[in-house]
């Protein structure tokens, strides 16, 4: 459907109201994306941004040094002010905290930590009365050992519970407890094997995770149908949506075999048999269809898919499979990895940035739909590793950063902090990190006879835990966070960084994403256009394009700390500056501009 007749200046530019996420919207939005627009569908989360959560680290409402659900319900305003339209929250539920509420003992309930379930509900209150909407974490593919599921199952074999997990005995020709007696030579995810020898039964139950965390057998379809009712008892709750943990995990392989053995180690790599397992398809087809296509209320899913590819995540994601709205995909933040793996960092390079998220781009281009991100909280901080100085140009890179991801296609997450440009804690010693899998890794590698300087020297940039010192909301003691001591530190910068300096400057990184979030929101090129990506062997500059039938964005980024012209092969002459990251942008046109150090520009022209 050209526009053949021009642009039509009464739709040109939709007003914030036209393209706003509150539902009354929607014809609106339906007709300006028909009207031309490449790849338009009128489900409305592909106008939105989701801001995530990780309820320990946001705000403590009650002094105990943890963030609670009471300390979200004080912060609302704050993201109504920035502009999202969906908060994930990290797992609230009740948990004995091996992981942090990754492992979940009751999925219908609130940890006293967090609060209460009046709590929840006054959240979900509370968000959607400001035209937000809530997305939970669930955490299915393992419960806690704590779970009554997993109690009964361990307590004898003939248990009716017993194959809700995964239950062998010890390898062939050897007694339980021997060393190598486990099922599978499988490495977990936080080192050591991914079998437990039960006492009780003397067999051993299969944890991809802690041992804490006990994996689900999905090929049960009572296991499966206890998942939906829990999904839909939420929904019936008011939640807006789900964000799956680890989903593409849940089909495994059978027979579960030994995989290929791990470099330097003893255990071996089991993820072809557990990841987008045989039945992945069917399972989160029939997960749509109990849970979410029953429901009139307008929902958004999200898989986190850690190995996924491109091809898979078009299958998962095209709306005529009816499976998920869109996955986490990890190729861009695996990058920059050595050879002993994420603790082992090696330089960056912009090129294999760019060629990963443009297979992404132009992979689901047509069919699927990507997520967009940077940062979670199993994540370092972006600026810190994707920029090249956290300090000399932290507010330029962090916009810049933004910039970049908020202008691809797909739904933009924010992570909180991100939107301040919270930067990685300088971590020295071992006592200075609470995650699970930093504090077992190096106690493995220290027992391999590794180094330990070299090895902290190696976790310090990497660690999850960057991603979760508090929330830095003010210059006050402990930046506000909790008025006792804060479970983990708070980086030392947040006089500095806070997130009360920033909402009164106009030029903060919090200003920037309010603007990017807006721009979502009022230019449907944004959501609608298709991507383009122009100079990819450039090693500095990040540069694309995004075209709908009425508008053509360009986006221009220098990752380096030098002065560097684009050059480009296309006219941007008459095209107009949108957005920039100096304060004083303008004049250079888009065909000759030299951009300076981290200096990201949007501009703007009409094809
Ligand atoms: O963080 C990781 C990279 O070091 C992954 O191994 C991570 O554990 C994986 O992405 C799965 O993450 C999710 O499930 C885990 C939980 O610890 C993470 O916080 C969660 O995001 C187990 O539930
Ligand atoms: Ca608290």
């Amino acid at each position: 459907m050209a526009n053949t007749e021009g642009r039509a200046p009464a739709a040109d530019s939709p007003t914030a109201d036209d393209l706003s996420n509150d539902q009354g919207a929607d014809d609106q939005r339906a007709d300006d994306q028909g009207a031309g627009d490449q790849g338009t569908d009128d489900v409305w989360w592909k106008n939105a941004v989701v801001y995530q959560i990780y309820p320990r680290s946001f705000a403590d409402s009650n002094g105990d040094g943890i963030g609670d659900i009471p300390g979200i319900i004080a912060r609302l305003d704050y993201l109504a002010d920035l502009g999202v339209d969906v908060v994930w929250v990290s797992p609230f539920y009740t948990s004995p905290m091996d992981d942090n509420g990754y492992d979940i003992s009751d999925y219908q309930d609130v940890d006293p930590i967090f609060g209460t379930l009046a709590d929840l509900d006054e959240l979900i209150g509370g968000l959607h009365q400001r035209g937000m909407k809530l997305m939970i974490d669930v955490v299915v593919n393992h419960t806690s050992d704590d779970h009554p599921w997993f109690r009964e199952s361990r307590s004898s074999t003939d248990n009716p519970k017993r194959n809700w997990y995964w239950w062998a005995p010890p390898r062939a020709g050897l007694a339980a407890g021997d060393p190598g007696a486990e099922p599978t030579n499988w490495e977990s995810f936080f080192s050591g094997p991914t079998w437990e020898l039960d006492p009780a039964t003397e067999e051993y139950y299969l944890h991809l995770f802690s041992r804490r965390q006990p994996d689900l057998n999905w090929e049960n379809a009572d296991v499966r149908a206890a998942v939906y009712a829990m999904l839909r008892w939420w929904l019936d709750r008011g939640v807006d949506g789900f964000r799956m943990d680890v989903i593409n995990m849940v089909s495994k392989r059978l027979p579960l075999t030994d995989g290929p053995p791990r470099a330097g180690g003893v255990l071996g790599d089991g993820s072809a048999q557990y990841i987008t397992g045989p039945r992945i398809h069917e399972f989160l087809h029939e997960m749509n269809n109990e849970v979410i296509a029953g429901s009139e209320a307008p929902l958004i899913t999200v898989g986190e898919m850690p190995g996924v590819t491109v091809d898979e995540a078009v299958r998962f994601t095209d709306p005529a499979n009816a499976e998920i709205d869109m996955v986490f995909q990890f190729e861009h933040v695996n990058l920059g990895r050595g050879p002993n793996g994420k603790y082992d960092p090696q330089p960056l390079s912009l090129v294999d940035i760019k060629t990963s998220l443009n297979r992404w781009q132009t992979g689901l281009g047509a069919r699927g739909w990507n997520s967009l991100y940077w940062n979670n909280h199993d994540q370092p901080r972006a600026v810190s590793r994707f920029g090249t100085d956290d300090e000399q140009y932290r507010v330029l890179s962090a916009k810049l950063l933004g910039t970049v991801l908020h202008m691809h296609r797909g739904t933009p997450y924010v992570y909180q902090g991100e939107e301040l440009g919270m930067t990685n804690y300088p971590f020295i010693r071992i006592d200075d990190y609470r995650d699970i899998e930093a504090v077992n890794y190096y106690h493995a590698a220290i027992a391999r006879g590794m180094d330990s300087a070299h090895l902290l020297a190696g976790m310090a940039p990497a660690t999850r835990d960057n991603g979760r010192t508090p929330m830095q909301w003010d210059d006050t003691a402990q930046a506000g966070f909790s008025t006792g001591t804060p479970w983990l530190a708070v980086n030392p910068n947040y006089r500095e960084i806070n997130a009360a300096a920033q909402t009164k400057d106009p030029g903060s990184v919090f200003a920037h994403y309010q603007r990017l979030i807006e721009l979502r929101h009022t230019l449907p090129v944004v959501t609608v256009g298709d991507f383009t990506l122009l100079l990819p062997a450039h090693e500095q500059i990040y540069a694309f394009a995004r075209r709908s039938d009425r508008d053509e964005l360009l986006v221009l980024a220098n990752f380096s700390t030098e002065p560097v012209p684009a050059e480009l092969d296309d006219d941007w002459s008459t095209a107009e500056l949108l957005l920039g990251n100096y304060p004083d942008h303008a004049g250079h046109p888009a065909s000759s501009i030299t951009l300076r150090p981290w200096e990201a520009v949007i501009y703007r022209r009409h094809p």
